[in-house]
């Protein structure tokens, strides 16, 4: 039964009424209040690093994802997924640019999963898609690969058909940073867990059934009613009074988050998913949709030691965001519910601590410049349009839901394409795709409606409803048939709902 879609029912006005409602009723419990609710905070959780072991010239790494526990709730341990040992997530993954690298991934799991590099630079045959499935007790043996992405944030998680949002869900992901020569000679925060923090936001729904209660949720719902920064609820974190860096990954299965300071001040968008920007980006909000990265600065120099910060999403009314933004739906429960929706919502809290000595304390004026596949080499332009049969069907790619033996698109090793790609007009949507990193060149045909902190390189992109985007990339990794490389939606109820193609080169 695939999942249904039907966001029409949200905008009934006495639905929508009853659902304000409710969210206004239910700030003084969920512990995420964003008005004057006292919540007890907890340290956020930051992810260990993994460095790998280096033999021969080739660092190896040994990823082994298993079931596990976490105390979130009091009463009942949910059961979660970790890597390596953790209790929900795992490690990040610390690579080099230009280092060959090869992963060892068991499954201890009691089910099939794979294991894929978002927005890793690298062949079909070592993506970890859909195809590239590791049976329960045992190893992929073993994707190698050298490191040709730039200096970024990128992610591994789980890509198995139609299992991606329960193992998601449950915890199985790990970030990825890549260092290089050009990012490490810029004057960045880049101290990790103390002035370079890893946040990746992502939220859940528990079970209150007695006997299975405090359980996550993850079939029939897009949303938690309880945000997880790096699995840490109510988190807070002290960052030194300088300039800091937050590496941050949308992991959500669906909501879209439109983050800012509860002081409204400006921060510095530095990269996007696949590399730096040319120079930082003033904002003081900044939309993730699932998947995305970006890197931010955050001044503090002119904070005083001992006060607070709250970072926030603005996901509520007068945010500006528009019907069809994933989590804007005004309903507080049921699939497309959930207590943090439509409202300003708490992420992360800040207490400003003692500068460290030969920390930064100025914002850097430019970054990194990069060159971008050309107009000119385009050889061929593609349009892919999301599709549904209306409310209530799934979204497919142009009327075709996912099929593992059917090649979507053929493409030119080494060509340059641009590819349009079509929300439709039911939701929003947010594509990547693998294989790739682009440039964003137009929304809706325009290019100055591209946002200057998106003009970086990027392998997922948001689609709001009814709009379009159109990027160009230079398709220098192969796939064949066997291991073809996926697009699709990374709303993760979506993805394994249909919304997915393939596409091989060569
Ligand atoms: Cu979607």
């Amino acid at each position: 039964m695939p999942p249904r879609y039907d966001r029409r029912t949200a905008l009934r006005p006495l639905l929508a009424a009853l659902a304000l409602a409710g969210a206004l009723a239910a700030c003084g419990g969920s512990g995420t209040s964003s008005g004057d609710t006292p919540v007890t905070y907890n340290d956020l959780a930051v992810p260990p690093l993994l460095t790998g072991t280096t033999s021969g010239g080739v660092t190896t790494f040994d990823l082994a994802l298993a079931a596990s526990t976490k105390q979130l709730k009091p009463g009942a341990r949910t059961e979660t997924y970790g890597f390596n040992g953790a209790d929900f997530w795992g490690p990040t993954l610390v690579l080099n640019r230009g280092d060959p690298v090869r992963m060892n991934v068991r499954n201890d799991l009691a089910e099939e999963t794979t294991v894929h590099w978002h927005g890793l630079l690298l062949p079909g045959s070592a993506d970890g898609g859909p195809h590239q499935v590791v049976m329960p007790g045992a190893t992929w043996l073993t994707p190698a690969f050298p490191v040709k992405n730039r200096a970024a944030t990128y992610w591994y998680h789980p890509h198995m058909h139609m299992m991606t949002q329960k193992q998601l869900t449950l915890g199985a992901g790990g970030l990825i940073i890549v260092r290089d020569a050009e990012e490490a000679a810029l004057p960045l925060p880049r101290t990790y867990g103390v002035d370079d923090i890893p946040l990746v936001l992502t939220s859940r729904r528990f079970t209150t059934t007695s006997g299975v209660a405090n359980q996550f949720q993850y079939t029939t719902i897009a949303y938690g009613d309880y945000l997880l920064a790096n699995g840490t609820m109510n988190a807070q974190v002290s960052l030194p009074r300088q300039v800091v860096r937050l590496r941050i990954l949308n992991g959500e299965i669906e909501r879209g988050y439109n983050l800012g300071f509860k002081d409204g001040r400006t921060f510095q968008v530095i990269g996007g998913d696949g590399g730096l920007l040319a120079a930082p980006v003033p904002v003081t909000r900044l939309v993730l949709v699932p998947g995305e990265r970006y890197e931010i600065l955050v001044d503090l120099s002119g904070d005083t030691v001992g006060s607070t910060l709250d970072l926030q999403s603005f996901n509520g009314p007068g945010s500006g965001l528009a019907f069809g933004f994933a989590g804007y739906e005004n309903a507080t429960s049921g699939e497309f519910g959930s207590l943090l929706n439509y409202r300003t919502f708490d992420v992360l809290h800040v207490r400003v601590a003692a500068a460290r000595s030969g920390g930064v304390t100025a914002l850097p004026a430019t970054l990194v410049s990069s060159t971008y596949p050309s107009v000119g080499d385009v050889s061929r332009s593609r349009t892919v349009n999301i599709t549904a049969d209306g409310p209530g069907a799934p979204f497919t790619f142009d009327g075709l839901g996912f099929d593992m033996d059917r090649i979507d698109q053929f493409v030119t090793a080494g060509a340059t394409e641009s590819w349009t790609i079509t929300a439709g007009t039911i939701f929003s949507h947010s594509f990547h795709i693998h294989g790739v990193q682009f440039k964003i060149l137009a929304r809706n045909g325009s290019a100055s409606a591209v946002g200057s902190h998106e003009q970086g390189w990027k392998d997922t992109v948001y689609l709001p409803i009814r709009e379009a985007a159109t990027f160009i990339a230079r398709f220098d990794e192969t796939a064949d048939a066997s291991f073809p490389f996926m697009y699709h939606c990374h709303m993760v109820n979506h993805e394994d709902g249909g919304l997915m193609g393939q596409f091989t080169v060569h």
